[in-house]
């Protein structure tokens, strides 16, 4: 089943860098609309969490120290097809392969500091949504609160 939900994180240094408007201006240019959006800062234990998939690659300890930073936005993107969309309009983790015109190569400045987080699969969406947002924190393009399903039978 295709989701119609993904997440993202405007990370510190795409904050500190001003960017935040003229990331949300393209996010909002394609299409997504903001189901949930915050303004916050990791603590190395959200941030280990968050990040644990990567806990054996040797990026993982400056990855974390770079996430808690500084502060980030993070938020609930609503599109149909929204991982994979997401996932294009960002573009490559890695600023030098990412494609002309992507969130990543406008505003990432290397491969750690690559500008925005976007969900992998529709699961982990999920999974990162309910980490970061309460259900009467979510909302669809209504204003009624967003109804997900269950991240088993995304
Ligand atoms: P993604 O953000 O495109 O999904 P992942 O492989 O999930 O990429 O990596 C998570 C984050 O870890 C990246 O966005 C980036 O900030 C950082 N990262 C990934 N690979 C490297 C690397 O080789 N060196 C340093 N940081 C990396
Ligand atoms: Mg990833």
């Amino acid at each position: 089943m295709t989701g119609n939900i993904t997440f993202t994180i405007i990370k510190p240094c795409a904050v500190s860098h001003e960017y935040i408007g003229d990331i949300l201006k393209m996010i909002s240019a394609a299409g997504f609309s903001i189901a949930a959006m915050k303004y916050t800062k990791l603590s190395q234990i959200q941030g280990a969490y968050f990040y644990n998939v990567h806990k054996e690659k040797p990026f993982f300890e400056d990855l974390v120290e770079f996430m808690t930073s500084g502060p980030i936005v993070v938020a609930i993107l609503e599109k149909e097809n929204a991982v994979e969309d997401y996932r294009k309009l960002i573009g490559n983790t890695d600023p030098a392969k990412a494609e002309p015109g992507t969130i990543r190569k406008l505003f990432a400045e290397s491969i750690q500091r690559n500008a925005v987080h976007g969900s992998d699969s529709d699961s982990n969406a999920r999974k990162e949504a309910d980490f970061f947002f309460s259900k009467s924190e979510r909302f669809d393009r209504g204003g009624h609160f967003l109804e997900l399903v269950p991240v088993e039978d995304v």
